[in-house]
């Protein structure tokens, strides 16, 4: 009998080693992190199924099923992902057979998940599986993954808890601006922006390439443009003070590096919507091309910050022809269908004592409405130009919302800076619209109390929770014109913004709470939630060695 009892144990103590044998592969070890899946932007729905988490370690493979060159590109942004957080650098290779799945991420298209951009994550005892219908939504879902992921400073196992996890953003246009003429920034960190972007689950990058005080992109037809305008010989110390620093400050994109930023983008499913500010925020292209404005100059690249009344001559017909040239190229770099026009703060004090202007305001028998001038719709009726002979290329154009005052076409995106009335207005008659109200959206104002009075910002407070209570869609909106909300869009505005580091102090982690804006259903928000989830964030961004805001990190 006791022979037997003891055969019994031994017997079953043979088949316990045995088991935890064929599951070592996935058991995890007593030191390992485990990981969490509360991350920014908030999921649609995260739903753990409280079994025994999968071990990811350095055996994990990342495989992908199919021979498809995008899906393996994004299985190499995860390998990358979960090595710079976990310093596990993972095998990549194709699936071979469902049994293969085992113990590995497994990146799998299927047709059957609708949206472009939506995804599943499901993390079971026995590995990862991936599922969009595009490379995009795994993309995207990779950005899921490595949030969820410790940061930690050697190679150890993660427990990843057991887990279903399916995912879609709320809008389709989730960008972020950054202002090149201001201030120049460097392609490598206009390419760090945009891996900055891809980390909050943006899309759209809005590149502010021309204004007053420099004139950036290479334009092949105008040279002078970045030879001249490209170039201040100074600039304002302080805040428009009498004092300038006397030093020559500029510099300019040239065609083959845009096309490597659009393409760098684009490998991060974030398309590039390049702006020409125009026929305001001029002075660049005019001290290159002084007879394109109404006096003839001679002007300068500003010095000042500001509006200026020297803008591009509505009645000289060199204009129009200059600004299709330049547009030609424009839209050959950037191949997406959203082109910028700007439009924004062009004051008529040159168009109203023009002979020229007010020629062509006669010519085309402009008649102004009540609370309209005539100048107004001149700078529509140009607006239109362009906008027709952009859609002859099958481009839009969009314009800040200035110009929905000069009765421009419905065809037309309107960006609404100027608070959030005129989007909703925009959208009311007809128009795409994007929000970027300057109130919570501009991150060049400042984020606490304490730096009002610091050189820090432009002036205005937009502190981090001001930008998560934004809603762009107003509640009076009826739903047939709350669909001409395409999105939303913070801007960083770069007159006081000098060096890379403040670029970054301005917009972390601001970013994080623009990303839940853009991306997360309203009743899935709550801001003591996402002072929590920011945490593992900051731990991102401190891996990067990027400057964040301390605010919130209390
Ligand atoms: C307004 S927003 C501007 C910019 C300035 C910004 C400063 C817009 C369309 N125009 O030219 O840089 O304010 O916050």
């Amino acid at each position: 009998m006791i022979h037997l009892r003891r055969f019994f144990i031994c017997f079953v103590l043979t088949l316990a080693a045995y088991c935890a044998q064929a599951q070592s592969d996935f058991a995890i070890p007593m030191e390992s992190l485990e990981a969490c899946y509360d991350v920014i932007p908030r999921p649609q729905t995260v739903t753990l199924t409280e079994k025994t988490p999968f071990g990811l370690g350095e055996n994990t493979c990342i495989l992908y099923p199919e021979v498809n060159t995008e899906v393996a590109r994004v299985a190499k942004f995860l390998q990358q992902f979960i090595s710079e957080s976990t310093c596990m650098t993972l095998p990549i290779r194709q699936q071979n057979g469902k049994k293969d799945a085992l113990g590995n991420i497994v990146l799998a298209l299927d047709k059957r998940i609708s949206g472009q951009e939506a995804y599943n994550i499901i993390v079971t005892t026995k590995g990862i599986t991936i599922t969009a219908s595009t490379a995009e939504g795994l993309f995207r879902a990779a950005q899921t993954l490595r949030k969820s992921l410790p940061v930690q400073p050697k190679s150890l196992m993660v427990a990843m808890p057991t887990v279903n996890i399916s995912d879609s953003p709320r809008f389709g246009y989730r960008g972020m601006h950054l202002d090149c003429s201001r201030h120049f920034f460097s392609v490598d960190f206009v390419k760090q922006y945009i891996d900055m972007l891809a980390l909050h689950g943006m899309n759209r990058f809005h590149w502010h390439l021309s204004d007053d005080q420099g004139w950036r992109p290479e334009i092949k037809c105008y040279p002078r443009l970045t030879e001249i305008g490209a170039y201040r010989s100074g600039t304002t110390v302080g805040r428009n003070t009498i004092v300038d620093d006397g030093q020559r400050y500029g510099g300019s994109y040239t065609q083959q590096e845009m096309r490597d930023i659009v393409a760098y983008a684009k490998e991060r499913y974030i398309e590039v919507v390049p702006e020409i500010d125009m026929p305001g925020h001029m002075l660049g292209a005019l001290a290159a091309y002084p007879q394109l404005g109404c006096t003839g100059g001679p002007y300068e690249v500003s010095h000042l910050w500001g509006v200026f009344p020297d803008v591009l001559c509505m009645g000289n017909d060199e204009v129009m022809v200059f600004v299709k040239n330049i547009l030609d190229e424009i839209a050959d770099i950037f191949p997406y269908e959203l082109i910028h026009i700007g439009g924004d703060e062009c004051p008529r004090d040159r168009w109203k004592v023009c002979e020229k202007c007010q020629n062509r305001i006669n010519e085309l028998g402009l008649i102004p409405r009540e609370g309209q001038s005539k100048e107004d719709l001149l700078q529509g009726w140009f607006a239109r130009e362009i906008q027709k002979y952009m859609s002859q290329k099958g481009r839009r154009v969009i314009g800040w919302d200035e110009i929905l005052g000069c009765d421009v076409d419905t065809t037309t995106i309107i960006m609404s800076w100027r608070g959030a009335e005129p989007g909703a207005k925009a959208a009311s008659l007809g128009h795409d619209v994007i929000m970027t109200p300057v109130n919570p959206m501009y991150f060049d104002y400042y984020q606490s109390k304490d730096e009002r009075h610091e050189p820090l910002s432009i002036g205005g407070y937009v502190p981090v929770e001001a930008v998560y209570a934004f809603e762009p869609v107003a509640e009076a909106l009826p739903t047939d014109k709350a669909q001409h909300i395409l999105g939303v869009q913070a801007n960083v505005w770069a007159e006081y913004i000098a060096c890379t580091s403040h670029v970054e102090y301005m917009v972390l982690p601001r970013m994080a709470a623009l990303s839940e804006v853009q991306w997360t259903q309203p009743e899935r928000k709550d801001y003591d939630s996402f002072l929590k989830r920011s945490w593992a964030m900051k731990a991102i961004y401190d891996r990067y060695n990027w400057t964040v805001a301390p605010h919130i990190f209390k």
